[in-house]
C-alpha cells in the first residue's frame, strides 16, 4: 500500500534512502518526556551529529501535525523539547494522532512500527520499556517488548533500567523470542550501571557479527527485532548501591501517588533525576551518545552486507 500521504522525510533522509546510504532512527519519547529542556534538545542534536560522524544518516522519527516525520529539522527539534503538550505515542496511540492531526513523540514501540515503514533497520535510543516491578499485580508491562517480538528492526540501547523487573523483561523477552545480545558484554547492562546480575542471550564482539546475525534472522523469516544492548562507559557510570537505594524511593512515591499507565517511566526517570541532583541525566546523556557510535557503525556495516547480499 501507498503509505506516502502519511509520510514526510527531511531532505537529508530523502537523499540518503535515494543513495542507499546507512540510515538511522532515533526516537523522539526522550526528548519529549525523557530529559527536561534544554539537555533534551541539545543532546537530540548532538546524538544526530554522532551518527553523521559515524558515517550514517540520523532519522529522528516523530508525528507532527498529524504528519509521520522521517528525520526533523533544528525547528522542529526544539518544538518537541519546548512544547509541554507533544503526546507520548506509542502503538495504540498512533492512528489517532494522525486522525485528530495531533503532535506525538514516538516510543521505542512506535519508532520501530515507523523505521520499519521508512525502511530503516538499526535504531538507537537510551533505554527500552519493559515489565516493570509488581506487574504480576499492575500488569504495567511496556508495549516495547511486544513490539520487538514483531517488528523488523535492531535496538541499540543500554539495557533495561532497574525501575524495571529486568529479570522478568528477559523472561518475557525470551518468551517472545526476541535476542538479546550483549555488545562486549556477557552481562546485561542495567543502564547506569554497566552490568546486572543477568546474562545475555550471546556476547557479540563486532558490528560485522551483528550485522550478518540480523541478516540471518530476517532471511529465514524470524519475524521481530533484537535488542543489542551497549554497556554505559565506565567513567560515566554510576554507583550500583546508590541508585538501588534512590530507585527504590522513586518506586515508593510513584505507588503512593498511584501514577499508573503511560506516566509511569516519565515519573520514575524525573524522580530519579531529582534525587541523584542532575546526575542520573548527565548518566543518560553519555549513554545514549554512546550508543549512537555503535548505531552509526552497525548501520553501516547492515549496509555493506545489503549492497553485498542479493
Ligand atoms: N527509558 C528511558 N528514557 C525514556 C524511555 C524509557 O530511559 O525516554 C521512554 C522510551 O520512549 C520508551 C518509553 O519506549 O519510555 C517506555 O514507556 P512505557 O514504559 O510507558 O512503555
Ligand atoms: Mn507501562
Amino acid at each position: 500500500m501507498d503509505l506516502s500521504r502519511y509520510m514526510e522525510y527531511s531532505e537529508e533522509v530523502r537523499q540518503a534512502k535515494e543513495n542507499g546510504q546507512a540510515i538511522v532512527a532515533l526516537e523522539s519519547t526522550i526528548i519529549s518526556h525523557g530529559m527536561p529542556y534544554p539537555q533534551n534538545v541539545q543532546t537530540a542534536r548532538e546524538v544526530e551529529d554522532i551518527i553523521r560522524d559515524g558515517g550514517a544518516v540520523p532519522a529522528t522519527i516523530a508525528i507532527l501535525n498529524g504528519k509521520i516525520k522521517i528525520g526533523l529539522s533544528q525547528e522542529e527539534l526544539e518544538y518537541l523539547g519546548q512544547t509541554g503538550e507533544v503526546i507520548k505515542a506509542s502503538r495504540r496511540d498512533i492512528p489517532y494522532i494522525l486522525s485528530s492531526r495531533k503532535d506525538g513523540a514516538t516510543t521505542v514501540a512506535a519508532t520501530m512500527i515507523l523505521s520499519e515503514i521508512a525502511g530503516i533497520e538499526v535504531f538507537v535510543t537510551g533505554g527500552i520499556g519493559g515489565v516493570h516491578r509488581g506487574a504480576e499485580k499492575t500488569m504495567d508491562i511496556s508495549a516495547d517488548l511486544e513490539e520487538l517480538s514483531r517488528t523488523n528492526v535492531a535496538v541499540v540501547c543500554a539495557g533495561a533500567k532497574s525501575i524495571l523487573d529486568i529479570g522478568l523483561t528477559l523472561e518475557y523477552l525470551e518468551t517472545k523470542g526476541v535476542p538479546v545480545l550483549g555488545y562486549q558484554t556477557e552481562t546485561l547492562p542495567a543502564f547506569y550501571t554497566r552490568s546486572s546480575p543477568y546474562h545475555v542471550n550471546a556476547r557479540i564482539e563486532s558490528c560485522e557479527e551483528l550485522a550478518s546475525l540480523l541478516r540471518a534472522k530476517w532471511d529465514l523469516g524470524l519475524d521481530g527485532g533484537v535488542v543489542i544492548a551497549n554497556p554505559i562507559q565506565e567513567k560515566d557510570a554510576m554507583d550500583e548501591r546508590e541508585m538501588t537505594r534512590i530507585i527504590e524511593s522513586a518506586l515508593r512515591e510513584a505507588e503512593e501517588k498511584n501514577i499508573t499507565g503511560k506516566e509511569v517511566t516519565p515519573f520514575l526517570l524525573g524522580k530519579v533525576k531529582e534525587l541523584t541532583n542532575g546526575k542520573s541525566l548527565t548518566a543518560n546523556i553519555a549513554l545514549v551518545k554512546n550508543n549512537a557510535v555503535v548505531g552509526a557503525a552497525l548501520a553501516s556495516c547492515y549496509q555493506s552486507l545489503k549492497r553485498t547480499h542479493v
